[in-house]
């Protein structure tokens, strides 16, 4: 699906146009892959847009920063101040939701893996997006492959940091399970454990209990603890341990959650169904739920609500 290009982005504190945001082909992070990410939504409210869990997201991308020695020149406020302002300064059709991708990246200057003489630059990029597995995957489910990749091991790489080296292992799973027919990879640990999704988490039902990995092998979700959050006001029982695939197997649901695949349900592992093949009563309960929360019809969760 083409990028639905928006107007303005926000290139190292300035607004610059869509098409003149540009960076040298020798850019250190093009090639050593060290660059911090964040993914976030903005939904259309009664009230305009509203930027999903902006502060929590800011947080985690100064964090992924710190983890990675990219010493970003902008504080948290500054950040999060710009990101009001992409959303402002663009123009986007009524009723859809954005999604917002600020980067902090190794910029022009110096070659070689060590990056700490490198400039550091920082861009906020907002444009229209739809559903991440496509309107018929909320609807109906997916279908999701084990991956013959480990997830990335806690002894190599950092999982909590949203860095752009963690995603050529994401890449790789998707585009083994695309090919082989599927839509999305489900990745294991190294030691057999569900980790997570190539770019988001794993949430099972068994017997109306609600079961997700711990975040050992994975980010450090969001969107997983916004929906653990959504349960317990609901009263569902929320177990946090790990899985393994014989168990994701036997589920009687299963969905993934991230910012841009917001709730998933899945409909089949690896050729078996799970449960009766469709998206489950609980996930839609809970899919249901998630949408209130985000289009800020739930008053119980809108401190996580920022207005643009
Ligand atoms: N795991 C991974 C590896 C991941 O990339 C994401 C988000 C999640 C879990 C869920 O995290 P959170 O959004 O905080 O609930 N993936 C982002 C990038 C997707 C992309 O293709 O780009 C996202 O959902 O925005």
């Amino acid at each position: 699906m083409a990028l639905k290009e928006s107007q303005y982005i926000w290139l190292n504190g300035e607004f610059v146009a869509w098409n003149e945001a540009k960076v040298h082909v020798l850019t250190h992070s093009l090639h050593y892959a060290n660059s911090a990410f964040e993914g976030l939504r903005a939904y259309p409210t009664g009230k305009g847009l509203a930027i999903f869990r902006l502060q929590d997201h800011t947080k985690r991308l100064l964090n992924s920063c710190r983890m990675s020695l990219l010493n970003c020149p902008y504080d948290a406020k500054t950040l999060n101040d710009a990101q009001i302002e992409i959303l402002r300064k663009n123009t986007f059709a009524p009723k859809t939701s954005v999604y917002i991708r600020p980067i902090v990246f190794v910029g022009y200057g110096v070659m070689g893996v060590y990056h700490l003489n490198s400039p550091i630059g920082a861009a906020i990029a907002a444009w229209e997006w739809g559903a991440y597995l496509g309107d018929e995957g909320l609807e109906n489910g997916i279908r999701v492959k084990i991956s013959s990749w480990a997830r990335n091991s806690v002894k190599s790489m950092m999982g909590k940091a949203k860095v752009a080296a963690n995603y050529l292992n994401s890449q790789m799973a998707k585009c083994e399970a695309v090919e082989a027919g599927y839509d999305e990879a489900l990745l294991l640990d190294s030691e057999g454990f569900v980790a997570e999704g190539s770019g988001e988490c794993f949430f099972i039902v068994r017997d109306g209990v609600l079961i997700t990995p711990p975040s050992d092998n994975s980010l450090e979700s969001i969107t997983q603890d916004t929906v653990i959050k959504i349960a317990k006001a609901l009263g569902v029982l929320v177990e946090r341990r790990r899985l393994t695939r014989d168990e994701a197997y036997m589920a009687d649901e299963a969905f993934f959650t991230g910012t841009a695949a917001e709730i998933t349900p899945v409909r089949e592992i690896d050729a078996r169904a799970v449960g009766d093949g469709k998206r489950g009563a609980l996930t839609k309960r809970l899919q249901e739920a998630y949408f209130d929360v985000v289009y800020g019809r739930d008053a119980r969760f809108a401190d996580f609500l920022t207005y643009a």
